[in-house]
This record gives structure tokens, C-alpha cells and sequence, in this order.
């Protein structure tokens, strides 16, 4: 048994709807679903504001390169298209594996280009850290501590007042 924290991302087209096709293909793997921000891009700030939003997941069967698969897999049906000379820029979802813990609470470490655990830039991304407090108010991001202190450093402060809740999206309720 994994559980997995996911984060969930959109900026082109229904961007609620994406979000919502995204945890409704995590199926009953799904134990809690964050509040959804609206916040402004990072990275490449010439792009529309996203959608944001983080998913606990647990599955029995699953490793950390499933919880990838269902992520890509949940991205493809989204209609994906990856430009490669804009690594941050617009998408219709982005599904990021942040955080996968043992059975025993153990957080799994992956070095890989494909798939790095924990996520190496969730502690400078309000946008991750915000949601994810809605969902674990004492969640710890292994390697760097507290969620809620990261939110509150100065790295990340200014970004995280700039996220807009957005309860008219109402993700939270589809489960
Ligand atoms: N994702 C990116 C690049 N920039 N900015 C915001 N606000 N939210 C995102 O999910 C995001 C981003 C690439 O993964
Ligand atoms: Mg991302
Ligand atoms: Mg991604």
C-alpha cells in the first residue's frame, strides 16, 4: 500500500473540468481533494492564470511509477500536448506526483529523470503548498519541513497571497 500526494494543474480550456476528469480518473483511489486556487504562473509568466488543486491518493497495489503512469495517463485524456522548448509553459493538465509514503508513513525517494521523489521544486510552489495545507494541516515535505512553515517563507510568501480560493469550482465536493 502507497498513499500519494498529487498535485493538479490547468490553464487551457474547461480548466475546472480538466481538474474534475482528473480526479474523477483516480477512481476510489481518492481519500481527500484540496480546495481549488486560481494563481497566477510561474515560471513563464506569459500564459493564462491556473487552476490549482492537490489529491491524496492510496492504493494497495500501487508503486511510485504507477502513481506516474496514472498521471500521464490522466493527463493523455486531458489532450496533453507537451511542447518541448516551453517546459513551463500552458496546459490543459498537469498531474505531478509530490510526495509517495510507505505503508508505514516512510516517504520513497526516486533519483530519476522520469520521475523525482519527493517533487524537487514543491517547496518553492505556493500553488502546491497552499492546496495541500487545506488537506494535511501538519503535512511535512520531506527534506524541507513543514508545510505550513514553507508557506510562510519569505521565498514563498509573496506568491501564496496572490492565490485566489475558488469554492465555485466546488472540486472538493465530487467525492
Ligand atoms: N505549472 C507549471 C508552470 N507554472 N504556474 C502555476 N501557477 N501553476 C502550475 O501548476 C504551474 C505553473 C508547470 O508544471
Ligand atoms: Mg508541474
Ligand atoms: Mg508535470
Amino acid at each position: 500500500m502507497t498513499r500519494a500526494l498529487l498535485s493538479l494543474g490547468s490553464n487551457l480550456g474547461d480548466r475546472a473540468g480538466h481538474l474534475r476528469s482528473a480526479v474523477a480518473s483516480l477512481g476510489g483511489s481518492v481519500l481527500l481533494v484540496s480546495g481549488v486556487y486560481e494563481t497566477p504562473p510561474w515560471g513563464d509568466s506569459d500564459q493564462p492564470a491556473y487552476l490549482n488543486a492537490v489529491v491524496l491518493a492510496e492504493d494497495p497495489d500501487a508503486g511510485p511509477e504507477d502513481w506516474l503512469a496514472r498521471a500521464r495517463a490522466a493527463e493523455r485524456a486531458a489532450g496533453r500536448e507537451r511542447d518541448p522548448a516551453r517546459r513551463f509553459g500552458p496546459r490543459t493538465l498537469d498531474v505531478d506526483v509530490i510526495v509517495v509514503w510507505t505503508q508505514e508513513g516512510t516517504p520513497m525517494l526516486r533519483d530519476d529523470p522520469e520521475l523525482t521523489l519527493p517533487h524537487p521544486r514543491a517547496h518553492l510552489r505556493a500553488f502546491v503548498l497552499r492546496p495541500w495545507l487545506d488537506i494535511q494541516p501538519y503535512g511535512r515535505l520531506p527534506g524541507h519541513g513543514w508545510v505550513t512553515d514553507l508557506l510562510n517563507s519569505a521565498a514563498v510568501g509573496a506568491d501564496a497571497v496572490e492565490l485566489r480560493p475558488c469554492p465555485e469550482v466546488g472540486l472538493e465536493s465530487t467525492l
